[in-house]
């Protein structure tokens, strides 16, 4: 397969102005008829053909100014549509044949329980009809549909309503327009017999805004949290931005089968039905809170992504980026900042890093691909919202919201990069930002070592910086990046101290932002009484390693003191990783761990402390997280650290647990509150340690929690702690819950992740047998992702088992759904890129799979990418 490369980018040849689609709908045969109204660019040869992409599609008729083209006037191929000898402006109408129901890559135009809906993002439009399919052409799109009226009632498309009527035969259409120019990736429809509710918005300017939220009927009562949380979002993006929404509606559909989260056509969102749906008893507060952050992402799209858009696709992190960043920032005025920052963090450590340590490694903007599918990646959304929060931080908030400000008025309505985005914090604030261009053009992740040194004559302190980034597929020398690191000192009791720097007048604050820009800097604080502790990173201020020498005395101080959450829990993480990975399981005994135990008998007692964040100290590092630290990874080794330790804790904190558990009991309605969560939080983490200790009182305590739980979130952490156990009745809750939830396709996901990731020696065998269970389904991504992912990629021990038959497994199966659905297939083959991590055997067993998933005849595009490149 072909690459692409950023180097090869020209500018559109042809620009389409406006477009009008007219779909008549059949499950098996659609007909697409649309009028092109095409311009040639001034630049552009008279000669110059018109390429229009085209995938999957039967032409039926071709027309130039309402005369049909003659077939020595175009050429078909697999890639698409040229037509040769046009005006240099004109109509171009096209008429083709697509058959939804066979769609099962779920790209373009496909059915999902008997609905319509599209997927387009990012090359899927080019599989409804032949057009210029690229971000850069931007057009007016006006759509009719039509289908018949019993079987699909609602007929939805972008932007308003402006016709609609009866037809012959039982049938009816109606016509949408969309009056802001948008890549036709902004496309969707969606047509079917759905219900809906509906709220109203008005906007701070005085706009009334009507909000749908369309589903399958029998998840009417599953919408409120949804729409509770559009309302906040396009407040919070007024308040926050200054930025309003500009249609009169704002349309929100929800289907069960969809290959991401959500997507973010203008004014008609289409949904994972696992990012809206949400009832108390069905749903848990992890759902709750991703719904209200994945809509927000979505809505926030509609400035950071629509109105402004991408010029190419290797600008992806322009709007990806720019929005995580958005909608982090959402979920932490919504609920908790220290909570939310910690989480964030998780993610980006123990999936980015480890990509960015890999042969998948790629900038932010990336330079080529082969399919631009597999670079909706952790490095370009997660990193880049990290590369954005850092432009906060050294802009400050008002300089970056003057950068944000200019960036919306100098590009509203156009197509740029993530250069322009740059360009216009740097316009705004006067600050050169040339060399932090660098995060967007170098992969890696920076390694950063500190050097301290304390000077008790001239009460000085200086901490001097160095930073290192590792060579990357591609990218061997690496230059320095510009640093923002955010920081304090404190004194032995935790106390901070105010910040001089040499040469300065007076103190500046307790907290400051160093920038480091060369590979080595040293910053000399002025009237440090004493030796100080220096705080690092706070608010994890850039994605980098950090090496720090601390003693345990100063971690301990630090999980003890530290104002900053993040800095906090990181100081309890690193003593928990040093204990994982200095002494082998069965020395983690309770008089090694006693500082551990104590600090952690201390967080349970402390109910000053938000809970949530209680139950993330108490939390011990991922084995995800632990195997960045060790060379070759061996999986059941840091399983079986991880569970003695865990032991150890539990049996030497018992009655702490036990009354943590109790104080926390409920009773009284459901809220998904920050609040509420996090008590359910720590009070389900405590559950979880007490029945590590496999006796029957822990079990009664996990099997009055499951028959009494009054919503998911207690239901199914009380389900998980007895998965993981030996209880007598763990086989029997299983079925009990099955048999209860067996018509909710969301709730079955969370059985089958519980079954896929347990801690059992049969669990491969478990899982082979589900995929013949009815409840699984290959060709249904989130039954893909809830038992084949959460199984390759959550349970590392049942996966990487010495047989390698968890290999041979998965690697089956990626190659039965490769002929199916390439983008799920590629996802999941993720579970094998870092092979070169483990000892030689698992290397082999691997790179074995890997092998056959190249090499398989007909193998996509995606796949292909994704294991050519790991085996490098
Ligand atoms: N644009 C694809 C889905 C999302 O990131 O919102
Ligand atoms: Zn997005």
């Amino acid at each position: 397969p072909a690459t692409v490369y950023l180097k090869d980018y020209q500018p559109p040849a042809w620009q389409i102005e406006a477009v009008e689609l007219e779909f008549d709908l059949d499950p098996q045969a659609t007909r697409v008829r649309s009028r092109l109204q095409f311009r040639r660019a001034p630049e552009t040869g008279p000669d110059t053909p018109l390429h229009l992409d085209g995938e999957a599609l039967e032409l039926l008729g071709i027309a130039l100014d309402g005369e049909p083209l003659t077939a020595d006037r175009y050429r078909l191929d697999e890639a698409g549509l040229e037509v040769r000898g046009l005006p240099e402006t004109g109509v171009l109408e096209i008429e083709t044949r697509i058959n939804p129901s066979a769609n099962t890559e779920l790209s373009g135009l496909y059915t999902s329980s008997g609905n319509f809906c599209t997927q387009c993002e990012a090359e899927g439009f080019r599989r409804i009809t032949f057009y210029p399919d690229r971000p850069d052409v931007m057009a007016r799109f006006t759509t009719t549909l039509r289908a018949d009226k019993v079987a699909t009632p609602v007929l939805l498309s972008n932007g308003n309503p402006i016709a609609s009527g009866e037809l012959e035969d039982g049938r009816h259409y109606v016509t949408w327009q969309d009056p802001f120019p948008k890549p036709c990736y902004l496309f969707a429809l969606v047509a079917g017999d759905l219900g809906w509710i509906r709220d109203r918005f008005v906007t701070r300017s005085g706009r009334e805004v009507d909000l749908y939220i369309y589903v399958q009927k029998h998840n009417l009562d599953k919408c409120d949290h949804a729409m509770a949380s559009l309302k906040h979002a396009m407040r919070w993006d007024e308040e926050v931005y200054g930025r309003e929404y500009d249609l009169d509606r704002y349309m929100i559909v929800a289907v069960d089968d969809f290959n991401m989260g959500a997507m973010e056509n203008k004014g008609l969102n289409v949904f994972n039905s696992r990012y809206v749906l949400a009832r108390p008893d069905t749903a848990t507060d992890a759902d709750y809170q991703n719904i209200e952050s994945v809509i927000g992402h979505e809505y926030f799209h509609n400035w950071s992504g629509n109105r402004v858009t991408c010029r190419d696709w290797f600008q992806l992190s322009l709007k990806e980026g720019f929005t995580v960043f958005r909608d982090q920032e959402f979920s932490s005025d919504m609920n908790s900042r220290g909570v939310q920052r910690i989480g964030d963090v998780n993610i980006l450590r123990t999936h980015q890093f480890r990509e960015d340590a890999g042969p998948m490694a790629h900038p932010v903007k990336p330079d080529h691909y082969v399919a631009i599918d597999n670079f909706y990646t952790v490095t370009v959304y997660n990193k880049g919202a990290e590369v954005v929060r850092m432009l906060h931080t050294l802009l400050g908030t008002e300089g970056f919201r003057r950068g944000c400000d200019l960036y919306f008025e100098r590009h509203d309505g156009q197509a740029v990069t993530t250069d322009d985005f740059v360009n216009a914090m740097e316009a705004a604030t006067g600050v050169s930002l040339q060399q932090f261009r660098r995060w967007y053009d170098q992969a890696g992740t920076p390694e950063l070592e500190l050097e301290r040194h304390y000077d008790p004559q001239a009460r000085t302190c200086a901490l001097t910086l160095r930073q290192h980034c590792p060579p990357t597929p591609g990218q061997s020398d690496k230059q320095p990046f510009h640093i923002p690191v955010a920081m304090g000192l404190c004194d032995r009791e935790g106390r901070a101290l105010p910040l001089r720097l040499y040469g300065e007048a007076a103190a500046g604050g307790e907290s400051r932002v160093l920038e480091l820009c060369r590979e080595e800097e040293t910053f000399v604080f002025q009237d440090i009484p004493a030796e100080p502790v220096p705080v690092l990173l706070r608010g994890f201020s850039a994605p980098v390693k950090l090496a720090l020498d601390y003693t345990d005395a100063e971690l301990a101080l630090l999980s003890a003191h530290e104002r900053d959450p993040f800095c906090r829990w990181e100081a309890g993480q690193t003593l928990a990783r040093r204990l994982l990975l200095t002494h082998p399981p069965q020395a983690l005994d309770a008089d090694t761990a006693r500082p551990l135990i104590e600090a952690a008998r201390r967080t349970l007692a402390d109910t000053a402390l938000d809970p949530a964040l209680r139950a993330l100290a108490l939390t011990l590092p991922a084995e995800g997280y632990l195997a960045e630290f060790v060379d070759p990874i061996e999986p059941e080794q840091l399983h079986t650290a991880r569970q003695a330790l865990r032991l150890t804790l539990s049996r030497a904190l018992r009655p702490d647990l036990e009354a943590c558990y109790e104080q926390l009991t409920e009773t009284g309605a459901y809220s998904p509150d920050a609040a509420s969560a996090g008590r359910r939080r720590l009070r389900n983490l405590c559950l979880s340690y007490l029945i590590a200790c496999e006796d029957d009182s822990a079990y009664q305590l996990a099997l009055r929690q499951y028959e009494q739980a009054g919503n998911m979130t207690d239901s199914l952490a009380a389900l998980q702690a007895l998965v993981n156990s030996d209880c007598p009745q763990r086989e029997a809750v299983l079925e009990d819950f099955y048999s209860r939830w067996q018509q909710d396709t969301l709730v079955v996901d969370k059985w089958l992740s519980l079954q896929a990731t347990a801690d059992r020696a049969d669990t491969l065998e478990r899982v082979q047998a589900l995929t013949g269970h009815p409840a699984f389904s290959l060709t249904n991504p989130n039954k893909v992702y809830a038992l084949l992912r959460a199984f390759a990629q959550g349970n590392p021990v049942g996966f990487h088992q010495a047989s390698g038959a968890g290999y041979r497994f998965i690697g089956e199966q990626i190659r039965t759904l490769d002929g199916r659905n390439p983008q799920v297939a590629s996802r999941l083959a993720a579970a094998f890129t870092d092979w070169r991590r483990y000892n030689p055997t698992r290397q082999a067993g691997m790179r074995t799979e890997l092998e056959k998933m190249r090499d398989a005849g007909g193998v996509s595009r995606d796949l292909y990418e994704i294991a050519a490149r790991s085996l490098g």
